[in-house]
């Protein structure tokens, strides 16, 4: 098949945004068989065809979510943020998993069901906050001061609040559900003894960690369904940087999640692989052998060989919307690749009488691009998800959830 696909690349100018020259994609509106894609109809077919690429060859099989998710709400407290929240912590049990997998939410006090942001954070959930009664992982963390001894640390409380606005969420009305990626797959090579790849290693999956984690957002979505305060059709999904890989491959997995949102995702998330700025495949595959699946490392320094291209991955978003956001210091995920995996998705979205990002040059720094369903931003500063970043996310939540 890969063959067929190739010999059916189209020419994608992209000199007017890049200013380099033309860029060889794999075309969104074609069938694998060459045909035209015409219709929604025809759309709901090829997104299929072009899913079933990016599971074989770049992030892997997953099994199917479970529907009947165990949980338990172990904590609850009506007065967090000084009486604004409410903060709970849920646990799930899933599937053999030997530890509960910790969510933490934080609901505004107002009546009736809310629109939730969900997102995984990096070192787990008390880093996020200052409140006290929110507990250390007892799993593996990665060793941020190379002094930790890959443990958490009291010394750690509230170092991520930097990364979230948890008052400006709730404010604005929404409920903020976050867990450490580490309950569901530690962030290390371990050969896929631990974490849910353990449980499920007889089955012979073929995902890499991204995917695991993917799998663990939909596990949550379907908690979330049964949560008595939040609202399960307005949920959004957000990640940052290999944390958005996962919530783009979440967001094309399963269609529960009404809204999008990768924060400098770069290579494997939301940056055109064939542009080969920035981290290239073999970068990744090399620091990261367990995030992708092992079909994935042939195309080591042959991105164009790969049969599908990252404006793919965004494109089966639509209808729903989707958000992209670069920084400008951020040359790793490479930006204007970012930019245009966002402008090019945009084909897809017009079949529905939707608009994409709406300009075809990449805009100026903090000139935010939220007119049509494709979103689009680029922020001054390094690699990072800042309050300026969660600010237009709440903007763009306000228009489109
Ligand atoms: C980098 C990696 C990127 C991105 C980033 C992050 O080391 O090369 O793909 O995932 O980490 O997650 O912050």
């Amino acid at each position: 098949m890969r063959n067929s696909i190739i010999s059916l690349l189209i020419i994608v100018c992209s000199s007017f945004v890049s200013g380099q020259d033309t860029l060889q994609l794999p075309p969104l509106l074609r069938f694998n068989d060459g045909s035209e894609v015409k219709s929604v109809r025809d759309w709901e077919k090829r997104r299929k065809e072009i899913r079933s690429i990016f599971e074989n060859e770049v992030y892997g099989t997953a099994p199917v979510v479970p529907k009947n998710i165990k949980f338990r709400i172990v904590q609850e407290d009506k007065n967090a943020l000084n009486g604004k929240a409410t903060r709970r912590l849920v646990n799930l049990y899933l599937n053999k998993l030997s530890n509960p997998v910790e969510l933490l939410i934080y609901y505004p006090n107002k009546p009736g069901r809310v629109p939730a942001f969900l997102g995984y954070n990096f070192w787990g959930n008390y880093t996020i906050t200052n409140e006290k009664e929110v507990p250390l992982t007892s799993l593996w963390v990665p060793d941020r001061e190379k002094e930790t001894d890959n443990r958490a640390k009291e010394t750690m409380r509230g170092i991520r609040t930097n990364r979230w606005p948890v008052e400006m969420i709730v404010d604005a009305g929404y409920a903020l559900v976050t867990l450490y990626s580490g309950d569901i797959d530690p962030d290390y090579d371990d050969g896929f003894d631990n974490g849910v790849h353990a449980i499920y290693k007889k089955e012979k999956y073929t995902w890499g960690t991204i995917a695991a984690w993917s799998w663990g957002l939909r596990c949550v979505m379907s908690y979330l369904e049964k949560d008595d305060k939040i609202n399960s059709e307005k949920v959004a999904v957000i990640g940052h940087s290999r944390l958005g890989k996962a919530a783009l491959w979440a967001g094309a997995t399963d269609e529960r999640f009404a809204l999008v949102i990768s924060n400098n995702s770069g290579c494997g998330g939301a940056a055109l692989s064939r542009r080969k700025q920035g981290e290239t495949f073999t970068a990744i595959n090399t620091r990261f052998p367990y995030w992708f699946c092992n079909n994935f490392k042939k195309y080591n320094d042959k991105e164009e060989l790969l049969p599908v291209d990252q404006h793919q991955l965004i494109a089966l978003m639509a209808p729903r919307p989707v958000y992209v956001a670069s920084a400008d210091k951020d040359a790793w995920a490479d930006p204007e690749g970012e930019f245009m995996s966002a402008l090019l998705a945009g084909d897809v979205y017009r079949l529905y009488g939707l608009k994409g990002v709406g300009q075809k040059t990449m805009p100026e720094v903090e000139v935010p691009l939220q007119n049509g369903h494709v979103a689009y931003h680029i922020r001054s500063g390094k690699h990072d998800i800042t309050w300026y970043d969660w600010q237009q996310y709440i903007l763009f939540a306000n228009k489109r959830l």
